[in-house]
């Protein structure tokens, strides 16, 4: 059986290193998609997705890339798709912010924000009528729980007993607007538990720990059949769209950054492997993780883009 600590440091490893690759290339403007990274908040996606079982499903917004990479593994399909290729998840016409995988659960994302709410309700629903016992983890940030859509989904949620994880990712801000200037309350925790759910929160940035959280968690709410409500505190590293760091706007500082910085999420996952593993066989990891995600973009970069009859087949507009 692999190594819970090695398999969450492959995930968190690859995330960053996915999303670095993509920074290093985005100016070229070969990318013709808007990205919104997830570095310093891959701890969550990594810990969370891979305490899934592969029958449970997911439902996620615009920033998403560590969903997919945790759940599938694959880097082919997804370069494709931001290079905007024949080859990608959606044959080059989704771009990043609309990322899926229905062989791995990974029901879609959204980029209107709060509308992956009520999908991922919609599928636990379908789920009950159809006598399946997975559980769907819908991943929702702090802006998210402003949409009103999020209370009707999570009351409906809870009225039902519905076999939901909200996986609220909190990195404190709506694009440049923090929790303060848009919550006329302390704790969304506090809202969370004005509902009949499982409440856990975590400011950890051990993929592990979350990992362990949602097990927790899981075991809980098998036992009360009450939905899960995870508060998930994270720092995103970088601007809200798009590769540089924003502390140049003033609306968050650099130090508050550093502090981040020094329990980063990757860094922490490979404190854990270090304790098990020798360097080299770390390092060896790494190297072949590098040599997956230069290979599909490579691969990506040589694939044609869709035919002029292939840009309007399933779109439904
Ligand atoms: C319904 C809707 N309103 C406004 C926007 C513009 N918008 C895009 S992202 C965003 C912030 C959402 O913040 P959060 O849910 O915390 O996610 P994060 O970007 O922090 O991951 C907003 C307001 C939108 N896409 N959809
Ligand atoms: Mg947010």
């Amino acid at each position: 059986m692999s190594d819970l600590t090695e398999e969450l440091y492959r995930r968190v490893y690859l995330i960053r290193k996915a999303e670095e690759a993509i920074i290093e290339r985005y100016t070229g403007d070969e990318m013709k998609t808007p990205v919104h990274l997830s570095i310093g908040q891959e701890a969550v996606s990594a810990g969370v997705c891979y305490a899934l079982t592969p029958e449970d499903q997911i439902v996620g917004s615009y920033r998403s890339h560590g969903i997919y990479l945790s759940r599938t593994l694959e880097t082919d399909r997804f370069f494709a798709e931001l290079y905007g290729r024949v080859t990608g998840i959606a044959k080059g016409k989704a771009g990043s912010m609309h990322l899926a995988s229905k062989e791995h659960g990974y029901l879609g994302s959204s980029a209107v924000v709060g509308t992956y709410i009520p999908v991922g309700v919609g599928a636990a629903l379908a789920n009950r009528i159809r006598g399946r016992a997975n559980w769907v983890a819908v991943f929702l940030g702090d802006g998210a729980i402003d949409e009103g859509v999020f209370y009707e989904s999570l009351n409906i949620a809870c009225l039902k007993r519905l076999k939901v994880i909200f996986v609220c990712e909190d990195n404190g801000l709506a694009i440049h607007s923090h929790a303060k200037d848009r919550h006329a309350y302390d704790a969304i925790t506090d809202i969370a538990r004005q509902y009949p759910c499982e409440v856990f929160s975590s400011e950890s940035t051990v993929a592990e720990e979350i990992h362990a959280l949602v097990s927790r968690a899981r075991a809980q709410a098998e036992e009360s059949h009450r939905p899960i409500f995870l508060h998930l505190k994270c720092y995103r590293y970088l601007e809200h769209v798009g590769i540089s760091p924003d502390f140049k706007f003033g609306y968050r500082s650099e130090s508050e950054f550093e502090r981040w910085k020094a329990v980063d999420p990757v860094l922490m996952q490979r404190k854990l492997l270090a304790c098990k593993k020798p360097e080299p066989e770390i390092a060896r990891l790494e190297r072949s993780i590098d040599a997956q995600i230069a290979k599909s973009i490579d691969l990506a970069e040589r694939s044609p883009f869709p035919t002029a009859e292939e840009i309007h087949r399933d779109v439904f507009a």
